[in-house]
């Protein structure tokens, strides 16, 4: 195996529906088809299609949610998005996503981040601990933060931490945003950790979400923005100013942004693959990576959407390693790193930090 594929490593920046396997899109779409719901001719090379501007993507988005907003697909995605990160050594997994209403379909945002819970508890190859210390049942904490599980055959088992982002889109009302503000308050007990603000970048206004943001941190809850995603520059600007505990992208940022944000220290979530692919950045040796990496910013690097963008985590750090120059220490060094901007407890980063001090050993 890859070094990149066996390294322990943190994903702070996946999309739920956009880490979808190719093969369950095609499979859902095509039965949609056969319903009658949608023609499956005109949707199977939009879906194939490699390479698309960052306005196809969330064309493409559209698509994926008519295919995939039902409770049981939900469940069957969360399963599987948990599955392939945890097969390729991903050991703490912050998964995202916008919880949706559909009234023909019977479903509520609570429903909807139910179905995500009942994805997480399906999964069976890996051991999944997502419950907060704190709530956990005394027995089963001690299994599932004890360290590895030993199976009859006496092989360890894998073990992933989930902890879940509810997702604004910038298309909701500022009504909408504090209602996922709430639901992830309700469900903080079965991990849900923070907020995330997301969605199509050209739309929407600063201003809508203020509120529910500024309720979201005084709960306790945590913040990450997608932020400079495309040229705003007063909106950058106003994000960095309400100082959120992380931030993705940063792609558009101008002198005065670089400034505020290094001497803030604010952990920036970098997606190569998608920010080439989406053309947020023209070439790899010219993403911000480079630079934030020297000036030994906090940096996590993340998929965003793996499935969108045929990526995974193990091939971005492939990525930057091959990009930046960067040797197999240095990479170890960067994962670990990521286990200090996580949204988890005290005793969820210990035990990351013991899984990273171990692999250290295995370095040398
Ligand atoms: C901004 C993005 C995104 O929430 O349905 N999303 N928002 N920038 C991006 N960069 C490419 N990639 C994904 O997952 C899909 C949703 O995540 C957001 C969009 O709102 C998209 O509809 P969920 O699980």
């Amino acid at each position: 195996m890859e070094w990149c594929e066996s390294m322990p490593k943190i994903e702070l920046h996946a999309h739920l529906n956009g880490s979808i396997r190719d093969s369950t899109l095609l499979e859902l779409a095509r039965a949609l088809g056969d319903k009658g719901v949608i023609d499956f001719s005109q949707v199977e090379h939009v879906i194939l299609k490699n390479d698309r501007s960052l306005s196809e993507v969330f064309k493409l988005f559209d698509l994926i949610h008519i295919v995939t907003t039902d409770h049981s697909s939900i469940t069957r995605i969360t399963k599987e998005v948990v599955e392939d990160f945890a097969s390729e050594n991903v050991v703490y997994l912050e998964l995202r996503t916008t919880p949706k209403k559909n009234d023909s379909l019977g479903m509520s945002k609570r429903s909807y981040v139910e179905a995500v819970l009942e994805g997480l508890r399906a999964v069976s190859s890996v051991d999944v601990a997502f419950i907060p210390y704190n709530e956990e049942p005394r027995n089963l904490s001690s299994t599932l933060l004890s360290g590895v599980n030993e199976n009859c055959y006496g092989n360890p088992r894998k073990r992933i931490f989930v902890r879940l982002l509810l997702s604004i889109d910038r298309r909701e009302t500022t009504e909408a945003a504090m209602e996922t503000v709430m639901l992830a308050l309700e469900m903080r007990q079965f991990g849900v950790v923070g907020i995330d603000l997301s969605g199509n970048p050209a739309v929407g206004d600063w201003i809508t979400y203020l509120p529910a943001l500024r309720f979201a941190r005084e709960q306790g809850l945590y913040v990450t923005l997608h932020c400079g995603e495309v040229s705003n520059s007063k909106e950058i600007h106003d994000m960095l100013d309400f100082l959120p505990q992380r931030i993705g992208h940063a792609c558009f940022f101008e002198e005065e942004h670089w400034k505020r944000l290094k001497s803030s220290n604010i952990p920036v979530e970098i997606c190569l693959t998608s920010n080439i692919r989406t053309l947020s950045v023209p070439t790899i040796d010219a993403h911000h990576f480079a630079d934030l990496y020297k000036a030994k910013h906090p940096l996590v690097l993340c998929t965003d959407d793996s499935g969108v963008f045929s990526t995974s985590l193990s091939n971005e750090y492939k990525i930057a390693a091959d990009s930046f120059g960067l040797g197999r220490k240095q990479m170890f060094e960067l994962s670990k790193n990521a286990v200090e901007f996580t949204f988890a407890d005290n005793v969820v980063k210990e035990d990351l930090r013991k899984t990273f001090n171990s692999g250290a050993e295995n370095l040398e």
